[in-house]
């Protein structure tokens, strides 16, 4: 049975092999250990975004046991397991949940292959974005951002700001929202306080000194 969906999103871990590879270990090591410490700590949901330079994007079998482990790893602590932009991927290994963002597979085409098998999220990155899919009930969650300037995304949006959660609350988008993009552990706080029901990091918890504390912090 699908959990509550703002229980879901609360606190998004993102990672693929490219944003653990200062770890020192094989790519699968590094992923696997950093997830099972963000498990045990508490995350809500894991995104498997592998991708780019220091990625296994062009091993497509080993990326695809990478993914397998992933969400073997998941489903012992419970917690969703979602495939970033990969919708056969997502289908094939039967993840709990699909994200794409506004240049991923046509969001109509995602949404007749997987309504129903798991859930949908989609980015957003401005107001009428928000509004043309904020009465698609297919669409289970908005991901909002980049909040910040972030280094771990290359190719991303200009940033939003935090004012644009306000706005968007403003404008009657009622939709579960997690934002993302350069958020970390003074800036949550006040990102929930402005109406985002959860937040989604990468580096702050692949970078995290003390995951523990982190994200106690980030919760
Ligand atoms: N989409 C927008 S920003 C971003 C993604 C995947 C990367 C966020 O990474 P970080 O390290 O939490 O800023
Ligand atoms: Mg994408």
């Amino acid at each position: 049975k699908m959990k509550n969906i703002n229980s879901v999103i609360n606190l998004y871990f993102i990672a693929g092999t490219q944003d653990v590879a200062h770890l020192g270990g094989t790519p699968e090591e590094n992923l696997l250990n950093k997830l099972e410490q963000a498990l045990r700590h508490g995350i809500s949901c894991f995104q498997f975004r592998d991708k780019g330079e220091n990625s296994l994007q062009h091993q497509p079998a080993r990326q695809q046991q990478l993914a397998e482990r992933c969400r073997d790893l998941c489903r012992q602590y419970q917690v969703p397991f979602v495939i970033n932009d990969n919708v056969d991927l997502a289908l094939m290994i039967q993840a709990d949940g699909i994200h794409v963002g506004q240049s991923d597979e046509e969001i109509n085409q995602v949404i007749a292959k997987t309504e129903g098998k798991m859930f949908i999220g989609l980015s957003i990155n401005n107001l009428m974005q928000a509004k043309q899919f904020q009465s698609n009930q297919a669409i289970d969650y908005f991901g909002i951002g980049p909040i910040f300037p972030t280094a771990t995304k290359q190719d991303h949006q200009p940033p939003v700001g935090i004012d644009f959660i306000t706005e968007l609350r403003h404008q009657g988008i009622t939709k579960p929202c997690v934002v993302i993009g350069g958020i970390n552990e003074s800036n949550a706080k006040l990102l929930r306080a402005k109406g985002a029901d959860g937040i989604a990091v990468v580096s702050s918890l692949t970078r995290a000194s003390n995951l523990a504390e982190t994200i106690k912090k980030l919760l």
